[in-house]
C-alpha cells in the first residue's frame, strides 16, 4: 500500500509555537546565516544530561527519562556498547526463523482457543526501503500480537506486499528493468529489514499481490462483480494525463496535475471499466456505525459517500417566442423550499443537453468556456475561494413554481458528475450562487427570513433556517409563505410530485469506481472482445489466472491504448467457449485492487481451490485490529469494505465488515528545529514581538541552548528571547530523513522499537529526537545490567544472571505487580508509551534492591518481551530456560499486591499541622500516637508534655491536644 511516505502533501510543517508570517526577504535571508549564537560544543557533549525530550500531543516537550543513570565508560573514556545487542539480535532472529516460532498452525489449529487477528496495512515495497514511519505501526501491532499470543490466543499476524503500481513501471520505462525484477528486489530488501526489527510475522503466510496465485483470485472477484452487473464499461470523462499516458482517478489528481510527477491532467471521454460501488452506498454508510474506528475516519467516509436528501425539479426550456418546449432540464436541490428564489439555472459545461439548446449568438462563447473547463479537475472547479466564472447560453427556462422565465447559464462550479449536472440557482441563500449572481448582475430574491432578525436586502447569502416569504403563486397553487423552511421543503416536494414537476430524491457524492488503468504493471482484466462484433465476453473461471505477458517496452502508447496492446501475440486469442477469434482486454486493474481483499488471503494463503476456505474465514474474521496511515481513511478502506460486502452477499465471507477496529498511527516528523530571529543590526528579536514588516533573518539554535518556559521555548542564556519550534515532514530534500537501518546498527532493533513506542501516543504525529533514542537505549542497558550484572572493565558481560533463587519480599512483589498491572492495562488500551514508563519505574525501584529474586526478574522479562523481544529472549535464556518465551503465559497482576498498605497521616498538635507519619492503613490510635512520638519532627512538640486529648480519624488525621499547664513529671 502506498503510504504517507510516498506523498508530499501531508503535514509540511508543524508549528509548535506562534510562528509569525515571514516576509519574502526574511526567507531569502534565511540561507545567509549570521554567525552562530554561541560557540557550539562538540557534538558528543550536546546532550550532556541525556534527557529524552519528546513533543507530546499538546506540543510540549516532556523530559521522560531519569537522568540519574551512569553510562558505562571504561577508563579510556571510550563509550562501550551498553549491552551486546549486535550479537543478541541476529541470534534470536535466526532462532525464530529456524524454529518457526511465530507460525500460526494452519490445518492443525486448535479452534477452541480464542483468536486474535492483528494486521498491518501491507506496504508497497518501494525502492527506498523502510522508512522510520513503517516500524511505528508495525511495532504496535507486533506488541499486540506477542501479548495476545502469551495470553493464549491463536494469533494471526501476517505480512505481504502490495506490489503492483506505478513506480516499478516508471523505473522500467527509464531503465528497461522488468517491474518483476525491481519488485522482487524491493521485496527482498523490505523483508530483510522487517526481519531485522524482530517482528513476529508468520512468514509462511507471506503473499504478494503480483503473484499469479494471488491475482488469480483478484481476477475471480472481478468476474463475480461482472456477473452481478457491478462491473460495467462506460464512456466517461476521465482524468487523462498525457505525460504519464494514463487515466488517473480523481484522488490521483491534485490541483489539476498528477499527484505522481506533477504533470498536467485534462478531462477526456474514454471507454473505461467502472465498479458500481454506488449500489452499496447505503450499507457502506449504515454499517460504519458498528465499527470501532476513529470517529474522524468514519466522518471522512460519511462525507465521501455524501448522502443528501432533496428533490429533482424539472424546468422546461423555452423557445425564442417564450413558449415552453419539450426539452426539460432536471436539477437536483437539497433546498426545494427555496424554489421561489431560483432566479436562474446553471448547467455544468459538459451537460448533454447544452448543444441542443444553446443560442447561435452564444454558441462560440459556450464552446470556448467548455474547453477551458475541460482542463480543470473537479477539485479546482469546486474550490470555494475560486472566482466564479460562467457564460450565458442565450436561452431561458420556466420556473415551475413562479411560472417566470429565468436565464440558463453554464458555469464550471456546477459539476457534470454530481446530481443531474444542473442546478437551480438561489443567490439569496447559496453563497456560490450569490457570488455568481453579483458578478453577472442576475436577480437575487430572498425567500427565507431568519427568525431572529429582519433582512431587507440579501447582500450576502443567508443559508440558515427561517420562515418562508415571497413564495406564493395563485396560478400554480403553491403557497408556502409563513412555513418554516423545513416544512416548506416537504410541502414543495409533495407539490412537485403531485403536479408532475419533480420528485423526492436521495443523492450521493460517491461515484462509481473507475477501475481501468492504461498501464502494464497491474492485474489483467479477465475479459475478451469477440473479433467480429466486439462483444465483451468474460473468461471462464477455469482460465484464471490470466497472467501478464512478458514485455520489453513498457512505455505508454500515448494514445490511451495501454502498453499491453504491444504484446500482440498475447492480445490475439480465441474465445475458449465458442472458439471464435477474440482480443484480450489490455487495460489493467488499478493499484487498489489487490489490497481490497488481501486480509482474507492471509487466512488461507495457499488454497488453490478457492479464495479462502469457509471454516478458516469464519474463524479468523473479522480483523480485530488493523493499523495503518490515516491517508487510507477513505479510498482503501472504502474499496475494501465494498468488495467485502459483495463477497458477503455471494456467501464467500461470513461477516458484514472486514476490519472491526482501525487505528491510524501518527506521522513521524523530522527533528524539531529551534529558530531565533535577528534584526539587520544583529540583535536577537523575541519571536512573540516579530511583525511582518521588520526584516529579519532566522538561524537555527542547537537543542542544548534551548529551554522550555511555559508553553514556549526560550534561549537558556537569555530567556527573554522566545524561539520558534517546528518539525517538518521527513523528506530527502530537507535532509531530515532518518534511516531505520542506521538506528538499528547504532542502537539495536529493540531500542528502535522501544523508542518509536515511547515517542508519544501511537495516534499522534511526533518529531524524531535522537537524544530520545539514546534514553530508551540506556533504559534497556539498565534492565540488562540489573539481570546480567555489570560488565568487566573491558566491557565484557559474564554468562548467566545475577538473579538469585530467593523468595521476593512483599515490597518487591508490590513493585512487580504494579508494573504487571500497568503494562497489561496499557497494552490493552494501545497506550504503549505509558506501558514503557511503568517498566522504567520498576527498573528504578529494582536498582535499589540488594538482591534480585529470579521469579521477579523472570516476570519482568516477560513483560518486556513484546516491546524488546530480542533482549527479553536472551535474558530468559540466561535465567535458565531453553525455549523461547514467545508462548509463555503473560504475567497476571495479583490484586493483593496492588493495594496500597500504608498511608501518610497528617499530625496536628493543638490544632496546628506539625508533620506527617507513614502508618499502616488499619493502624490503631495507640500505634499512630506512638509513631508520632517517635518521629523526630514531632517529638520535640510532644516530649515532656501531658496529653489532654487525642482525636484520631483513621486514615485522615491525628490531632493531639496538650495540657498547657501540666508537664509530665520526670520528662524535663
Ligand atoms: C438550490 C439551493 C438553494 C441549493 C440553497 C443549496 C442552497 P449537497 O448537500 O452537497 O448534496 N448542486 C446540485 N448539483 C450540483 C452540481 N452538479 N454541482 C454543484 N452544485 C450542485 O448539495 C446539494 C446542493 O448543491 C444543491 O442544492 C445544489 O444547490 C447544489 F439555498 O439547490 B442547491
Amino acid at each position: 500500500m502506498y503510504t504517507q511516505f510516498h506523498t508530499s502533501t501531508l503535514l509540511p510543517t508543524l508549528p509548535l509555537t506562534h510562528s509569525p508570517p515571514l516576509s519574502r526577504r526574511t526567507i531569502l535571508l534565511y540561507s545567509h546565516r549570521l554567525p552562530p549564537l554561541h560557540r557550539r560544543r562538540p557534538t558528543s557533549l550536546r546532550f550532556p544530561l541525556r534527557i529524552s525530550s519528546c513533543i507530546n500531543s499538546t506540543g510540549t516537550i516532556s523530559s521522560s527519562l531519569s537522568t540519574e543513570e551512569e553510562e558505562e565508560r571504561p577508563s579510556n573514556n571510550k563509550r562501550v556498547k551498553a549491552y551486546p545487542f549486535h550479537e543478541i539480535e541476529p541470534k534470536w532472529q535466526r532462532y525464530w526463523e529456524e524454529h518457526k516460532t511465530f507460525r500460526t498452525p494452519h490445518d492443525d489449529l486448535d479452534t477452541t482457543k480464542p483468536k486474535y487477528y492483528v494486521l498491518d496495512m501491507f506496504p508497497y515495497p518501494s525502492g527506498a526501503g523502510l522508512h522510520v514511519g513503517h516500524p511505528l505501526g508495525y511495532t504496535a501491532t507486533d506488541i499486540l500480537a506477542r501479548f495476545k499470543r502469551m495470553q493464549g490466543f491463536n494469533v494471526l499476524h501476517p505480512m505481504g506486499w502490495d506490489a503492483f503500481g506505478l513506480p516499478a513501471e516508471q523505473y522500467a520505462i527509464q531503465t528497461g528493468t522488468h517491474p518483476k525484477i525491481t519488485t522482487l528486489r524491493n521485496i527482498e530488501r523490505f523483508r530483510s529489514q522487517l526481519r531485522s526489527l524482530g517482528f513476529s510475522y508468520d512468514w509462511d503466510r507471506e503473499i504478494s499481490t503480483t503473484e499469479p496465485d494471488y491475482y488469480k483470485w483478484t481476477q475471480w472477484i472481478f468476474l463475480q462483480l461482472l456477473k452481478r452487473g457491478l462491473a460495467y464499461q462506460a464512456e466517461v470523462p476521465v482524468n487523462w494525463c498525457p505525460a504519464l499516458g494514463t487515466v488517473l482517478a480523481n484522488e490521483e489528481v491534485v490541483d489539476g496535475v498528477s499527484e505522481r510527477g506533477g504533470h498536467p491532467v485534462i478531462r477526456k471521454p474514454m471507454r473505461q471499466w467502472m465498479l458500481r460501488i454506488t449500489a452499496y452506498a447505503d450499507s457502506l454508510l449504515e454499517d460504519l456505525n458498528d465499527l470501532d474506528w476513529p470517529e474522524s475516519i468514519k466522518e471522512m467516509q460519511r462525507n465521501w459517500i455524501g448522502r443528501s436528501e432533496g428533490a429533482e425539479v424539472e424546468f422546461h426550456v423555452m423557445d425564442t417566442d417564450g413558449q415552453q418546449t419539450d426539452i426539460k432540464i432536471v436539477v437536483y436541490t437539497t433546498r426545494p423550499d427555496t424554489i421561489f428564489g431560483a432566479t436562474y439555472l446553471v448547467l455544468a459545461p459538459e451537460h448533454i443537453l447544452l448543444s441542443s439548446m444553446v443560442s447561435e449568438a452564444q454558441s462560440k462563447h459556450v464552446e470556448e468556456y467548455k474547453e477551458l473547463a475541460a482542463r480543470k479537475s473537479d477539485l479546482e472547479r469546486t474550490e470555494l475561494q475560486k472566482e466564479k466564472t460562467g457564460v450565458f447560453t442565450g436561452c431561458y427556462a420556466r420556473n415551475p413554481a413562479t411560472g417566470e422565465a429565468i436565464p440558463i447559464w453554464i458555469a464550471d462550479y456546477v459539476l457534470g458528475s454530481y446530481g443531474t449536472g444542473a442546478i437551480m440557482a438561489v443567490p439569496a441563500h447559496d453563497m456560490r450562487d450569490h457570488e455568481f449572481a453579483s458578478k453577472y448582475n442576475l436577480p437575487i430574491c430572498g425567500v427565507v427570513m431568519p427568525n431572529d432578525q429582519n433582512i431587507s436586502s440579501f447582500d450576502k447569502a443567508y443559508s440558515g433556517d427561517g420562515t418562508v416569504i415571497n413564495s406564493s403563486n395563485l396560478t400554480t397553487g403553491l403557497d408556502i409563505n409563513g412555513l418554516s423552511n423545513k416544512e416548506a421543503a416537504s410541502e414543495v416536494t409533495k407539490w412537485l410530485e403531485k403536479s408532475g414537476n419533480g420528485k423526492r430524491k436521495v443523492n450521493y457524492k460517491l461515484r462509481d469506481w473507475l477501475f481501468a488503468r492504461q498501464r502494464y504493471w497491474g492485474e489483467p482484466i479477465p475479459v475478451i472482445f469477440l473479433g467480429e462484433t466486439g462483444e465483451t465476453v468474460p473468461l471462464p473461471e477455469t482460465e484464471l489466472p490470466i497472467t501478464l505477458p512478458e514485455l520489453d517496452d513498457f512505455t505508454p502508447t500515448g494514445s490511451g491504448e495501454p502498453p499491453l496492446s504491444k504484446a500482440a501475440s498475447w492480445v490475439k486469442t480465441f474465445d475458449p467457449l465458442s472458439g471464435k477469434p477474440a482480443e484480450r482486454e489490455t487495460n489493467t486493474m488499478p493499484q487498489w485492487a489487490g489490497s481490497c481483499w488481501y486480509y482474507l488471503r492471509f487466512m488461507d494463503p495457499k488454497n488453490s481451490k478457492m479464495l479462502v476456505d469457509k471454516a478458516k474465514e469464519a474463524y479468523w474474521s473479522p480483523v480485530d485490529v488493523y493499523v495503518g496511515g490515516a491517508e487510507h481513511a477513505v479510498l482503501h478502506l472504502l474499496y475494501a469494505r465494498f468488495w467485502h460486502k459483495v463477497l458477503y452477499d455471494i456467501g464467500v465471507v461470513s461477516k458484514k465488515e472486514p476490519f472491526q477496529c482501525v487505528i491510524n498511527q501518527g506521522i513521524i516528523l523530522g527533528e524539531v528545529e529551534y529558530i531565533a530571529y535577528r534584526d539587520p543590526d544583529g540583535n536577537l528579536i523575541s519571536a512573540d514581538i516579530v511583525d511582518e514588516l521588520t526584516e529579519l533573518s532566522q538561524e537555527r539554535v542547537p537543542e542544548d541552548e534551548v529551554r522550555k518556559s511555559g508553553d514556549s521555548y526560550v534561549l537558556k542564556d537569555n530567556p527573554t528571547i522566545r524561539l520558534i519550534a517546528r518539525a517538518h515532514k521527513m523528506s530527502k530534500s530537507r535532509g531530515n530523513v532518518i534511516n531505520p537501518d542506521d538506528v538499528v546498527s547504532e542502537y539495536g532493533a529493540d531500542s528502535l522499537r522501544l523508542y518509536e513506542m515511547f515517542m508519544g501516543p501511537l495516534r499522534d504525529s511526533k518529531p524524531w529526537n535522537t537524544s530520545g533514542i539514546e534514553g530508551v537505549h540506556r533504559f534497556l542497558a539498565r534492565a540488562w545490567r540489573l539481570i546480567v550484572g555489570s560488565p568487566s572493565p573491558s566491557g565484557e558481560f559474564k554468562d548467566g544472571t545475577v538473579a538469585l533463587d530467593e523468595e521476593p519480599s512483599t515490597d518487591q512483589l508490590r513493585s512487580l505487580h504494579k508494573c504487571i498491572d500497568k503494562v497489561t492495562e496499557e497494552i490493552e488500551a494501545t497506550r504503549f508509551n505509558t506501558g514503557i514508563s511503568a517498566m522504567m519505574e520498576f527498573i528504578n525501584a529494582a536498582y535499589k534492591w540488594k538482591k534480585l529474586p529470579r521469579s521477579t526478574a523472570e516476570a519482568f522479562v516477560l513483560l518486556l518481551s513484546p516491546y524488546a523481544p530480542h533482549m527479553a529472549e536472551e535474558l530468559w535464556s540466561r535465567l535458565g530456560h531453553s525455549n523461547s518465551l514467545a508462548h509463555e503465559p503473560f504475567p497476571k497482576a495479583n490484586p493483593e499486591y496492588l493495594k496500597e498498605s500504608t498511608l501518610v497521616l497528617p499530625v496536628q498538635i493543638n490544632g496546628k499541622t506539625r508533620g506527617t507519619i507513614e502508618v499502616e492503613k488499619e493502624c490503631s490510635e495507640e500505634d499512630a500516637f506512638r509513631l508520632a512520638s517517635q518521629d523526630s519532627r514531632l517529638s520535640k512538640f510532644l516530649d515532656g508534655q501531658k496529653v489532654k486529648k487525642r482525636i484520631y480519624v483513621p486514615g485522615k488525621i491525628l490531632n493531639v491536644i496538650l495540657d498547657a499547664k501540666k508537664v509530665k513529671v520526670g520528662q524535663r
